[in-house]
């Protein structure tokens, strides 16, 4: 069996069943991945010396080996802090309003993609396949090839694929995509990614499309591009759920909320996650449903990330306000709807959380995937189950399609929404949950990374 190198930006061991602290859901599910296939988990350790060396830390955990590189500060702002998640993450969320164009983003993103290179290069064996994680690799593929490397190569990219009219918004877009078509194959999370890719490539580059096939063709290479959703590792979290420490959690949350319907959301604080709309959805419940202060109590656990990124400040200062504003106006003296929580917690006790929690409140502006609705849905009990409300705009929707789903932009969708959940008799409850349980279970990160690497043997 050919052995596996996955390469992301930062490398991210679980350390064992429910450990403490957020973990994005990349971290989540290569974890899974690798667990399932053995090899070398490969990036930035996150770590910054004053001159890079390119030398490599090794260390083998969870049944597989970690090799991890220090970066210099000037590449952590540029590549880091700058091009991702200032150039290229608000542009594939559709927010070109925030999106920044600095040469130095530029710059320093192809300095790091050529590091990576330089020092991934020694470590590849001639069967291994060379599986690369997101977009913080798009050149990367490129630059392997540059050094002569002649292995399959692939790509995942765990966000959005922008509109091709947003794209050209980009300084070198052409070069960034005709750099991607280094790879053997590049996956999306969904159809809607891939066509937006498609419809790029054969407008913008002039490539040969085969969209039956699934290929790009141009300059003599071809490339399969392809939709792998990627799921959760279920196993693992329903093993999760057996703990002493979820059901703990869940009889607190239970306890705490004193009959009131709690609602869900977790998420890393992030504007692409509809945050604030959230909150606007609440704001016309509260304001035309009598006495939700008694019947509702809405959860938001929200870990702050990339904070040295100013944008991040202004949602976190944001919600901060919103938050505080609409608990000002709706609480009693005894009862304050919004609970709202700046940290992360451990999976078991997310699991306990979850399924305490009767409505799932998942409503991104736009997200590549969004696995905390497949958490939910994982977590509910099956007699009793709770309702997913999930937006249109997450990747998550074309699969999850028996959960409520809304317009995240559109408040009084939301807000009809959740009125309709909380009064859903129990038996649409049940079939809604059996048809989505089916698809989280059935289609799992373990399936999502054999698809991947099936595609990526060619
Ligand atoms: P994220 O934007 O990080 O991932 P998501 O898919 O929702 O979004 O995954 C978040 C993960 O972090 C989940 O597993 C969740 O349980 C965990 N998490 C969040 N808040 C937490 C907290 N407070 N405590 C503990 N754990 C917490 C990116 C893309 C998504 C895509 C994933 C995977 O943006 O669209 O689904 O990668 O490809």
């Amino acid at each position: 069996m050919s052995r596996l190198i996955v390469v992301s930006n930062r490398v991210s061991v679980d350390k064992g069943r429910g450990a403490a602290g957020a973990q994005g859901g990349l971290a989540v599910a290569m974890n899974g991945a690798l667990r399932q296939h053995g090899g070398i988990w490969f990036g930035w350790s996150g770590e910054e010396v004053e001159h890079f060396t390119g030398q490599l830390t090794m260390a083998r955990s969870n049944g597989f080996t970690t090799a991890t590189i220090d970066l210099e500060p000037q590449d952590v702002e540029e590549y880091y802090n700058g091009y991702a998640n200032r150039t290229l993450w608000p542009l594939f969320h559709y927010r070109i309003d925030l999106a920044e164009y600095e040469n130095e983003f530029g710059m320093g993103y192809e300095r790091v993609n050529e590091r990576f290179a330089n020092s991934l290069i020694p470590l590849v064996e001639p069967d291994d396949l060379v599986w690369v994680q997101d977009y913080h690799f798009l050149p990367l593929g490129e630059r392997l090839r540059a050094h002569g490397l002649k292995n399959r190569i692939g790509l995942f990219l765990h966000i959005p694929w922008p509109p091709t009219r947003l794209l050209v918004s980009l300084p070198f877009h052409e070069r960034l995509v005709k750099a991607m078509l280094h790879y053997d194959v590049i996956g999306f999370q969904s159809f809607e990614w891939l066509e937006s890719f498609l419809h790029y490539c054969r407008k913008e580059l002039n490539a040969g499309v085969d969209e039956q096939k699934g290929t790009v063709e141009l300059g003599g290479r071809t490339v399969v591009a392809r939709a792998f959703p990627i799921g959760i590792d279920h196993k693992e979290f329903m093993a999760l759920g057996e703990t002493e420490v979820a059901r703990r959690a869940q009889v607190r949350l239970v306890g705490s909320a004193r009959s009131r319907t709690v609602v869900i959301g977790v998420d890393r604080l992030d504007y692409s996650k509809g945050l604030p709309e959230r909150i606007d959805a609440m704001e016309r419940l509260f304001a035309t449903k009598d006495d939700m202060v008694n019947r509702l109590l809405y959860i938001q656990i929200a870990p702050p990330s990339r904070e040295d990124v100013r944008s991040y400040q202004e949602i976190r200062a944001t919600l901060e306000q919103k938050t505080g504003q609409f608990n000002g106006a709706h609480s009693d003296v005894d009862l304050v709807p919004i609970r709202y929580v700046n940290r992360g917690f451990g999976r078991a006790e997310l699991f306990g959380f979850y399924r305490a929690a009767k409505i799932g409140l998942v409503t991104p502006i736009r997200d590549g995937m969004n696995l905390v609705a497949k958490e939910y849905v994982a977590a509910q009990d099956p007699e009793d189950p709770g309702v997913l409300i999930l937006s249109r705009f997450a990747g998550a929707a074309e699969q999850l399609t028996d959960a409520v789903l809304v317009n995240p932009l559109n408040h009084d969708e939301v807000t009809r929404a959740l009125w309709t959940a909380i009064h859903m008799p129990l038996e649409e409850r049940k079939a809604r949950w059996r048809a989505l349980n089916a698809v989280v279970r059935d289609r799992d990160v373990i399936s999502w990374a054999e698809d991947f690497i099936e595609a990526l043997k060619g």
